[in-house]
């Protein structure tokens, strides 16, 4: 935490020893659980830790997923705040996402999305602060500018994608985005089979999505044919084993009907060993099938793409150590989690040390592959790594995080979450160089730990430090629907701008003097050049024609912090926020009549003021 000045430091933990009194002296402020005494001085010692005073800065950004609500939520840590919403899939009224002609552009025909894993870019296998990306099940990836907080680039849905899970896991120079099929269809999209032709006429697919090093900009790489299993979840190789990218896979039975009695026939499932630097070559050279307007690259013509590692059945998380020499993956019914060896894998690949193939890939024979089967507890899902070798793996069944030791194997600790655990994300704890510190565990349940909000609750999520050899609870948060995955990243990597400084603004319609402000016609299509500054709409009124066209371009000429201003129009569902220096378009289709617009962002004192009329005749 940025203290200001030994004062606040001084204050601060007075402060905190003052609230460790008072909990000790009336038992209905002290938390559930706590007991008398030594445990009190433990709530007091975590109340510290996490106490950011009024003023005073988090050391780190969590970005959380927002599942099914389609956005991307910033909390600081270890206060465990909400800062910002960022809307990514989903309209947002309050920034006017999904309002404006721009945003409205990249969101297609969906305004919904489901979006689980949120990556950061890195370089060198850790986070540069430059963009964050993160999936949606609707085949799609998406790419905020953390230089704004903005989403800049929605891509797809990509073709021949069903439901886009294993996403959106970056290699460690940014190079790649993978995206894999949880669901299997025949392919390409609009082609039928029956459901008795599963086995043989549905496929899934994995992608490379290409990164522009210098704008993020992206675009398609390379697609690979698979067999028809769920690709669930992925990680990028690092150090040791960069290269290669690995994806879990459930439903290697390719059963269908009851998956939950069908799909758990074999004892195993695969982790996908996939080599992306091959993937593209091959892709480089031309090689693959059109399949939905992509070539699609069959990994049974092109041997050593792809192999399949066995793995305990119905995996979830697949995590792979800071040194890349360990790719961590378990059966989500099992106690224990198993670490690969990447050079035993390697030489497996080598030596073709096989036990057999699905559709022409090689499976690898486990026994030669395994380095451990580390007894974690029931019901691991994902794995975080701090450094000193430690990992970290959320148990659902057990609702716990294992502490254990790469290597020896050794686990060392255990935390209970309240309740079932789904991912964790540990500060820089899924890059080369992981800070410890904090884990967060994304709990799926919350069953009352906070105040009653009748039956829809919220998730509750729960800081652990983990700067010491036993893990220890220190707060609950409560964060939007449902964080599957998050990011956590130290604050002074990132380095957002405040405004738009007006020489960046390359709209078309911006203007920057009122002189230039009015209405243009040509035809039916009338275009109405607006200012907004401290408080007034230039122009204050306008006059356009019944079934007219009309694009309404507002700059905001404001060039400091925190100057935002909204335009709504009351009856056409439309409102756009602006942001200092920013233009951003809005179009309708006039009728008949009178309708005053205001701005909707607190601007200043006479910020009530700040409206005017459209006529329509
Ligand atoms: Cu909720 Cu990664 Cu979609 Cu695990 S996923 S828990
Ligand atoms: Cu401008 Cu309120």
């Amino acid at each position: 935490m940025k203290m200001r000045g030994k004062g606040t430091v001084l204050a601060t933990a007075a402060g905190i020893v003052a609230l460790g009194l008072l909990a000790g002296r009336c038992a209905p402020s002290a938390p559930k659980g706590a007991k008398k005494g030594a445990a009190v001085s433990d709530t007091a010692a975590a109340a510290m830790k996490v106490y950011v005073a009024p003023g005073d800065l988090d050391e780190y950004y969590l970005f959380a997923s927002g599942g099914h609500s389609g956005q991307v939520y910033v909390y600081g840590l270890p206060s465990g705040r909400h800062i910002s919403t960022i809307p990514v899939f989903t309209p947002y009224p309050a920034t006017g996402y999904g309002f404006d002609d721009e945003s409205r552009k990249m969101l297609g025909n969906l305004t919904w999305g489901d979006a689980h894993h949120p990556a950061l870019s890195e370089t060198a296998g850790d986070y540069d602060g430059r963009w964050l990306f993160i999936n949606d099940m609707n085949a799609r990836v998406a790419r905020i500018d953390l230089r704004d907080f903005k989403t800049k680039q929605i891509l797809g849905p990509i073709p021949n994608v069903s439901g886009n899970h294993a996403s959106s896991f970056v290699t460690p120079n940014t190079e790649y985005a993978v995206v894999g099929s949880r669901f299997s269809i025949p392919i390409p999209k609009g082609t039928v089979a029956g459901i008795d032709k599963y086995a043989t006429e549905y496929k899934g697919v994995v992608t490379g999505v290409k990164i522009d090093p210098k704008t993020g900009e992206m675009s398609i790489g390379w697609q690979i044919l698979m067999p028809p299993f769920d690709y669930d979840l992925g990680d990028a190789g690092k150090l040791a084993s960069d290269g290669f990218v690995f994806f879990t896979s459930y439903n290697t039975e390719r059963a269908t009907g009851k998956l939950e009695v069908t799909s758990a026939q074999k004892d195993r499932d695969y982790i996908a060993a996939v080599d992306w630097k091959m993937a593209e070559q091959l892709a480089a050279k031309g090689e693959g099938q059109m399949i939905g307007g992509i070539k699609v690259i069959d990994p049974a013509k092109n041997p050593g793409l792809v192999y399949f590692m066995p793995c305990g059945k119905s995996p979830h998380g697949v995590d792979v150590s800071p040194d890349g020499k360990y790719v961590v993956g378990s059966g989500k019914l099992q106690g224990v989690t198993t670490a690969f060896n990447w050079e035993k894998v390697q030489t497996a690949m080598r030596n073709k040390d096989f036990t057999g193939d699905e559709d022409g890939i090689p499976v690898l024979k486990y026994e030669s592959i395994k380095d451990a089967e580390v007894p974690v507890g029931l019901g691991p899902l994902h794995t975080q790594f701090g450094p000193d070798g430690f990992a970290y793996t959320s148990l659902f069944v057990d609702s716990a995080i294992a502490k254990w030791k790469l290597g020896t194997w050794e686990v060392v600790d255990k935390v209970p979450m309240s309740y079932s655990i789904g991912h964790l994300t540990a500060a820089h704890g899924d890059t080369v160089k992981p800070h410890g510190k904090w884990l967060v565990g994304l709990n799926k349940l919350s069953h009352g730990r906070h105040l009653n909000v009748g039956p829809s609750q919220p998730e509750s999520s729960q800081l652990v430090d983990i700067t010491e050899e036993k893990m220890k609870l220190t707060l609950d948060f409560f964060t939007e629907p449902e964080p599957h995955y998050a990011q956590i990243v130290k604050a002074d990597i990132l380095k957002p701008i405040e405004v738009y400084a007006k020489e960046e603004n390359k709209h078309p319609h911006a203007i920057w003097d009122v002189k230039d402000a009015g209405v243009t016609r040509s035809g039916s299509k009338v275009l109405v050049k607006m200012i907004a500054v401290r408080s007034t709409f230039t122009p204050t009124d306008f006059e356009v024609k019944a079934g007219d066209e009309v694009t309404i371009a507002l700059t905001n000429i404001e060039q400091t912090t925190d100057e935002l201003h909204g335009l709504a129009i009351l009856d056409y569902n439309l409102n756009i926020v602006v942001d200092p220096g920013e233009t951003k378009t809005i179009t309708f289709k006039a009728k008949q009549g009178v309708y005053p617009y205001y701005c909707t962002n607190f601007c200043s004192a006479l910020h009530q003021e700040m409206q005017g009329y459209m006529i329509v005749r």
